[in-house]
């Protein structure tokens, strides 16, 4: 028996990849019916070639299925405009499930300076910020490699930012045992069915098809609260402890005192109040 991890899932075919190699493997029948991921780890019978266990998650999202991811590029571009409220819910969404984030501003061979500045200011003290263009291998794989390498990553963002390309410009990368998997996709530009590529430096990576509608479902006021993680500096300021930094008053809610001071930007703040209230409706309706 091998542990090891679903890369890729076609039919009723799993390739799965351990430290050494990638094997094609079935399904147990009674695991067909849990629904196994990409990105699950598995105990493989390497003799019978069949998956016999499915291993614990420490995290999964189900749109796309994907299990075990342990850091989220957010990819911004000058063109199209990016869409700041749905870089917010990205961020608490990947915050609530332990996935690193890191922004990446893609198509800097296009005019890129004012989408950096303003990204820059709304975000620095949050994530690591990037710049690339996938239309350099040189720079992209200069940037990429080292904060991709030894995990497994996703591609994020709204669509026609670059994720694609972005992947594609990684793939020369891909030699090793892996290449053959590369070159099953190779040419296909869809992303509708979710594959781990594998690239030299250990670097596992997933495409994602837009999230442009991604909704912050299930998710409660107080957990927007606990995901805007630069207020909590704060946040500790404020004079309750369960201050949702709206209804309350200047004096008493440090947030608020930053945003005016421009510690927090307002459009970060004004967004925080969309999402918070948004679930609060959600919760209202949910329990009349
Ligand atoms: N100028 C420029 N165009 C890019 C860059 N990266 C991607 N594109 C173009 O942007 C469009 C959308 O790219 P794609 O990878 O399909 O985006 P996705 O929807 O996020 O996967 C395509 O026409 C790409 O050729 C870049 O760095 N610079
Ligand atoms: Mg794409
Ligand atoms: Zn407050």
């Amino acid at each position: 028996m091998i542990k090891a991890q679903i890369i890729k899932g076609v039919g009723g075919d799993f390739w799965v990849r351990d430290d050494t190699r990638v094997l094609v493997v079935k399904g147990r029948k009674k695991l067909k019916e849990d629904k196994l991921y990409i990105g699950d780890y598995v105990e493989v019978d390497e003799e019978a070639k069949v998956i016999e266990k499915l291993l614990p998650r420490k995290n999964f999202l189900v749109r796309p299925p994907l299990a075990n991811v342990e850091q989220a590029l957010i990819i911004l571009a000058p063109i199209p405009k990016p869409d700041l409220l749905l870089v917010d819910k990205l961020l608490v969404k990947f915050f609530s499930l332990k996935i690193e984030p890191v922004i990446v501003i893609n198509k800097i061979d296009l005019c890129a300076n004012a989408v950096i500045s303003e990204v820059t200011a709304q975000y620095g003290s949050i994530c690591k910020i990037v710049l690339i263009s996938a239309l350099d291998y040189n720079t992209t794989s200069v940037t990429l490699n080292p904060l991709l390498a030894n995990k497994f990553s996703i591609l994020t963002g709204q669509s026609a930012v670059g994720k694609t390309s972005i992947l594609n410009c990684l793939k020369p990368d891909i030699t090793s045992v892996t290449g053959e998997l590369s070159r099953i996709g190779r040419g296909r530009n869809t992303t509708r069915h979710s594959e781990i590529f594998v690239l030299d430096s250990g670097a596992m990576i997933a495409d994602t098809p837009g999230f442009n509608a991604f909704e912050l479902d299930g998710f409660t006021p107080e957990d927007i609260v606990d995901n805007y993680i630069d207020f909590h500096i704060f946040s500790r300021e404020c004079k309750f402890n369960n201050c949702n930094h709206i209804s309350e008053s200047f004096e008493d809610c440090a947030v608020k005192r930053a945003v005016s001071s421009g510690e927090i930007t307002q459009a970060r703040y004004d967004r925080y109040k969309t999402l918070f209230n948004s679930a609060l409706e959600k919760e209202k309706k949910q329990y009349g």
